[in-house]
């Protein structure tokens, strides 16, 4: 084997080892109210769909207005019907652009997290 077909060879098993993990990781798919959404009226709660089950003990979800208010979604529960969505309560929405900032956690252990936004009209 020449020097250039070994290491050809090595980078291929890295990638091979490398590869299912980074497929692994949750990640959001999908929301209600989608991302950069304009509703109306104001939602009384916030679903997000991820593509694997998640462990709700661990998961976050925090609603910030414009000038910084924070409203109290700390209720997050599972859909019943699917383990990979989290449904937040979320009460008394003014007008406006709500961040919806979200933590949570995969059953493989990995933390993600991450934000989107959508408009109340
Ligand atoms: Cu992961």
């Amino acid at each position: 084997m020449t020097m250039k077909n070994l290491l050809a060879a090595a980078a291929a098993a890295i990638i091979t080892v490398a590869a299912p993990s980074a497929l692994a990781h949750a990640r959001l798919e999908a929301s209600t109210p989608a991302a950069n959404s304009v509703v109306s009226p104001a939602p009384a709660q916030v679903r997000l769909q991820f593509n694997e089950p998640l462990e709700l003990p661990f998961s976050k979800v925090k609603l910030v207005d414009e000038k910084g208010g924070v409203v109290d979604a700390s209720r997050v529960a599972a859909d019943p019907a699917d383990p990979r969505a989290l449904v937040a309560t979320t009460p008394g929405l003014h007008a406006g652009v709500w961040r919806v900032q979200w933590t949570t956690v995969a059953r493989d252990g990995h933390k993600v997290k991450g934000e989107f936004s959508f408009r109340v009209q």
